[in-house]
């Protein structure tokens, strides 16, 4: 049963989720342009649960950043520093491998690993790091490496972006995250993050890991100086591979965080910003089986709330996160498996932790062991 509907351009788009058809690039607009919200995330709840019914996923994780020395310079991060930054570090190999096994009592499915464009740490270190990592952690599933990472890579090792992800694949990497995809519009890439690869290459970059195997995320940085427009295109050019691949597995939009940034005067973004920015993912990328509603960025409340707004993932134990806290980020650094358990509970949802590749985990209940 729907409600009212308030806002009569999105009866169109109700009819289309009834029956499934697919969003167009108006439709899109609109969603982002409606003020009736409750609609929006009525429709986008209805999507939802026909494609995960009343589960929310979520795994036990951990960050590890080797370095934040990077070369680009982008105006929407606080995280990244030059070299010659006294505050700059960069991890040793045993560092990296010790820092991975700093956890908790719950057994550690997935690192997740990326840092900044370090101008000196070439494809070797990093086979390296990943080989030390699957040596010492082999049941752990190795999530690393954004696009611009390997095309930043491929570039410094004058090899082909195949070759690189070839290596890396081999080196013990098992699937990318989703970051570095900002917005895909020229005129909005050119100022916030202007060193980094384009949007076509992000895309292209994305399909060749996907040829070879591997498993992606996909993010839309959103809150800065994008407009709706931007939007809508990021996310149906996301769809449009998706539909050429079926590499996706889940898209996390990230709210942009100004704190610490070169554009630290726009103001943070709404809680009604970031519910709609759910919502709306969830009606468009029809072809993406898991929308994420990131706890760190979105802070646990609204994570939560966001599982009835088109989410079906609220992310993991995280451990430690630098990229938003660098950026003034008030979120806790970690949730054990307990408090997550206890947050999807109370949105009413049924908690099923997940590995990245989204299959059940089971764990032995009194050492939290997992099972398989
Ligand atoms: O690519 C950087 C964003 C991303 C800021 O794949 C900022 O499972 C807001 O991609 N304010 C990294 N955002 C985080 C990321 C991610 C996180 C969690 C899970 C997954 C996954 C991926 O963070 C960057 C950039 O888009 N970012 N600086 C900032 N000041």
């Amino acid at each position: 049963m729907l409600p009212r509907i308030s806002d009569p351009r999105l009866r169109p788009v109700a009819d289309k989720v009834a029956n499934g058809t697919r969003l167009s690039f108006e439709d899109g607009v609109n969603l982002y342009r409606s003020p009736d919200l409750l609609a929006v995330g009525h429709l986008a709840n209805q999507v939802r649960e026909r494609l995960n019914g009343n589960r929310t996923y979520f795994n036990v994780n951990r960050h590890i950043n080797p370095t934040d020395v990077c070369v680009a310079a982008c105006k929407l991060c606080a995280f990244g520093k030059q070299k010659r930054n006294p505050t700059a570090y960069t991890m040793s190999l045993e560092q990296v491998w010790h820092t991975a096994g700093i956890g908790y009592s719950e057994e550690i499915s997935e690192f997740h690993v990326v840092g900044g464009l370090h101008p000196e740490l070439g494809l070797d270190w990093f086979a390296k790091m990943f080989g030390g990592l699957k040596q010492r952690f082999p049941r752990v599933h190795l999530k690393a490496l954004t696009m611009v990472e390997i095309g930043y890579l491929a570039r410094r090792e004058g090899i082909s972006i195949q070759e690189t992800l070839e290596r890396l694949r081999d080196s013990g990497v098992d699937s990318l995250p989703g970051g570095g995809a900002e917005i895909f519009t020229e005129r909005v890439r050119r100022i916030i993050c202007d060193h980094k690869i384009d949007g076509d290459e992000w895309i292209e970059t994305a399909r060749t890991a996907h040829n070879l195997g591997l498993k992606s995320n996909a993010t839309m940085l959103y809150g800065h100086i994008e407009t709706d427009e931007d939007r809508v295109d990021h996310l149906l050019r996301l769809r449009a591979l998706q539909d050429d691949t079926g590499g996706f597995q889940t898209f996390i939009p990230l709210a942009f965080h100004p704190q610490n940034t070169p554009m630290h005067h726009l103001p943070m973004t709404s809680g009604f910003q970031d519910i709609r920015a759910i919502a709306v993912a969830r009606l468009l990328l029809d072809n993406f089986p898991h929308i994420k509603a990131y706890w760190i960025m979105m802070t646990p409340k609204i994570a939560q709330v966001a599982q009835r707004f088109g989410a079906d993932d609220i992310d993991g134990t995280v451990v430690e996160e630098k990229i938003y806290h660098d950026a003034g980020a008030k979120t806790p650094q970690v949730l054990r498996r307990e408090q997550l358990l206890r947050l999807i509970r109370n949105s009413g949802r049924e908690p099923t932790e997940r590995d990245t590749l989204y299959r059940e985990v089971r764990r032995d209940e009194a050492t939290l062991a997992l099972a398989v």
